[in-house]
């Protein structure tokens, strides 16, 4: 009995000991310690046992138990330190790292096309002017030789607010806080957005983007209105474009422009931006009115000037060949991050 316990002990911390799994491990205490087990089945057998190595027997089988259950315990441990090494190895989390799905961003073309026509006309000594998106129904009309009952009020629908005040149509009132702010002679521009109660298209949008400019001096010519579109449309296409000139009624300029661009979508044979037609309208122009000019407190037999209102807007569509304007303000993230 003597030999039988101590193979029992061997062989079992030898299965403990090479055992792959907490399973197998667990099998192994089953059949040795369990209830019905081999040191149970032992013990029962005792009553055989001749008294005087009842006491030897009865050790051998106490050290057996005892040193079988600590390698249990030992291997069971060591399982658990394996399974915890391999958690961390696997959640192991760099939180330097950027969040995955995440990317940069990067600034909205409108933007881009807004900074660069800003940085052109500062370097030409021209003033950056902000002006308010709810304006007064002087500054967008009245003072631009708009009075009340004009039809040309007409020619841009307007958003009331019950205030009586208004979203501007258009940026050229900042050419009237310019008037009032700025020192002569004067440059300024003003990018901004602007608003019209008006059916949406690929070409037409309620809300879109204009950059006003205006140039007050001591003779201003439409030579001066025409070397600086010509520079404008220069820096921002960086290559020939062909453009139009023809008369345009604005009752804030006299002489008054209409400078189309080829449309660039299409090559000028038609399309829904350029509305079939070929050219987009993008830069209506002028000489400031005298009207204008003496609303806005200046002399017009000392001072002269130009104006204009490119479609900031359009300009972008046609600077990288979007075809549709609705786009633009869209917010759908595979449109904008090819910018
Ligand atoms: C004006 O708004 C005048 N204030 C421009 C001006 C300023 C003329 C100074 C003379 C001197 P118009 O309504 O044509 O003009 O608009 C100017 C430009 O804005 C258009 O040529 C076009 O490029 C753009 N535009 C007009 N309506 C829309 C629209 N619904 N969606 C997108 N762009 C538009």
């Amino acid at each position: 009995m003597t030999e039988q316990l101590r193979e029992l002990e061997a062989r079992a911390l030898a299965g403990v000991a090479s055992a792959a799994t907490p399973e197998e491990v667990e099998a192994i205490r089953v059949d040795v310690l369990g209830r019905k087990g081999r040191l149970a089945a032992i013990s029962r057998e005792m009553g055989k046992v001749p008294p005087e190595e009842r006491g030897l027997i009865g050790k051998l089988l106490n050290q057996a138990k005892t040193s079988i259950e600590a390698a249990i315990a030992g291997r069971e441990d060591a399982f658990e330190q394996e399974k915890l090494a391999r958690r961390l190895d696997a959640e192991w989390l760099d939180l330097t790292l950027p969040p995955p799905g995440v990317r940069p961003g990067s600034l909205h073309p409108l933007t881009r096309i807004q900074r660069e026509i800003e940085d052109l006309f500062v370097s030409l000594g021209f003033t950056v002017l902000d002006g308010p998106e709810v304006e007064s129904e002087y500054n967008n009309f009245d003072a631009l030789n708009i009075p009340p009952d004009h039809p040309a009020r007409d020619m841009q629908d307007t958003f009331w607010l019950e205030n009586g005040m208004l979203l501007r149509t258009h940026t050229s009132p900042v050419q009237v806080r310019g008037m009032q702010t700025l020192p002569l002679p004067l440059r300024m521009i003003a990018p901004g957005r602007v608003f019209r109660n008006e059916e949406v298209d690929a070409s037409h949008e309620h809300t879109f983007y204009q950059l006003e400019g205006m140039m007050v001096d001591r003779e201003v010519s439409v030579a001066h209105l025409i070397y600086f579109m010509k520079t404008l449309l220069a820096g921002i296409f960086k290559r020939d474009v062909t453009v139009r000139l023809r008369p345009g009624y604005f009752p804030f300029v006299e002489p008054g422009f209409e400078l189309d661009i080829q449309c660039l979508i299409c090559g000028g044979s038609g399309c829904p931006v350029c509305k079939q037609s070929g050219w987009v309208e993008l830069l209506p122009c002028g000489l400031v009115h005298p009207n204008v000019l003496r609303l806005g407190g200046i002399d017009p037999g000392e001072w002269s000037g130009f104006a204009f209102g490119l479609g900031l807007t359009r300009l972008v569509m046609m600077r990288y060949g979007i075809d549709d304007i609705r786009q633009l303000q869209g917010g759908d993230l595979r449109f904008l991050r090819q910018f």
